[in-house]
């Protein structure tokens, strides 16, 4: 008879799961509940596009404040406040509200998204739309779920048949490049989609609703849970040239679809420009 005891690191994960749902849900009634009253505290960071709001910064303050009681010790790593000093193995990958834009705008596509590395692996994860209550989760090796459901991405094999999403930047001159990039790729694609929130994006290819995504720039709080969300419906997660995704560039994309996108990123200088 099978073992089914699961092994230390499969608890462990769902145990760090469990905790970022609990914290990722109070913190995405938050953002919601702040909407509600109007967006207030808007400042702008890298460029006069980059905005933040008193809800990320309030959002952010109490996922810090929450992980900090129900886990002493850890490292929590946000998009508004930087890193914290933990000195256990595990971090804390958090983007308050990814979509920032979406939600000055009013938009319903903005994410708390919540990611817990174990020695800098993520091994749990939760992205949580703000505005509609869709939910992803996934665990290292435990498959990813929206709600209950066991989510595949896309089977496509033909890159001519994959519809795409992607984001820019907030600084003009790499939106110049990747504006150059898109008019090649987009003749070589069935289409293009910008949603405007990685997080989401990621989890949208998780499920299969566009077959790949990618864009460069991001952050880790970006792409840390739904990087690990999109990896565990069986994509792949990573970077151009056989490198890991970072901040040059994240693709995810299905087996099949990985190599021939990659190559063509690689093609048309995606990673490359300011
Ligand atoms: C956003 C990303 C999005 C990207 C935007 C911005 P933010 O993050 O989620 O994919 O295209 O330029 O970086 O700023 O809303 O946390």
């Amino acid at each position: 008879m099978s073992d089914n005891t699961p092994d230390p690191l499969s608890k462990r994960a769902a145990e760090l799961l469990a905790i970022a749902v609990t914290v990722a849900r109070e913190a995405a009634d938050t953002a919601r509940s702040m909407r509600a009253e109007g967006v207030s505290g808007v400042s702008t960071k890298s460029t006069d596009t980059d905005v933040v709001t008193a809800a990320d910064r309030a959002v952010e303050r109490q996922v810090i404040a929450a992980l900090g009681a129900l886990r002493p010790g850890d490292t929590v790593l946000g998009e508004e406040y930087g890193g914290t000093d933990g000195a256990g193995s595990v971090r804390w990958v958090v983007d308050p509200i990814d979509g920032t834009v979406n939600y000055l705008y009013g938009l319903p596509q903005y994410a708390v998204s919540l990611a817990a590395e174990v020695d800098g692996v993520a091994v749990a994860g939760v992205v949580r739309n703000a505005a509609t209550g869709d939910e992803w989760t996934a665990t290292l090796g435990g498959g990813a779920y929206r709600g209950r459901r066991r989510l595949g991405g896309s089977t496509q094999t033909d890159l001519a048949q994959v519809l795409v999403a992607t984001g820019f930047g907030y600084d003009a001159k790499r939106r110049a490049h990747q504006a150059e990039v898109l008019t090649r790729l987009i003749t070589r694609v069935r289409d293009i989609r910008r949603f405007g929130a990685a997080a989401l994006d990621l989890c949208l290819a998780a499920e299969g609703g566009v077959d790949a995504y990618f864009e460069k720039g991001l952050n880790p709080w970006d792409h840390a849970a739904g990087g690990l969300i999109a990896r565990e419906a069986g994509l792949l997660v990573g970077g151009l040239d056989g490198r890991p995704a970072g901040p040059d560039m994240v693709v995810a994309a299905p087996p099949a679809i990985f190599g021939p996108l990659t190559e063509l990123l690689a093609e048309l200088d995606a990673a490359g420009g300011p």
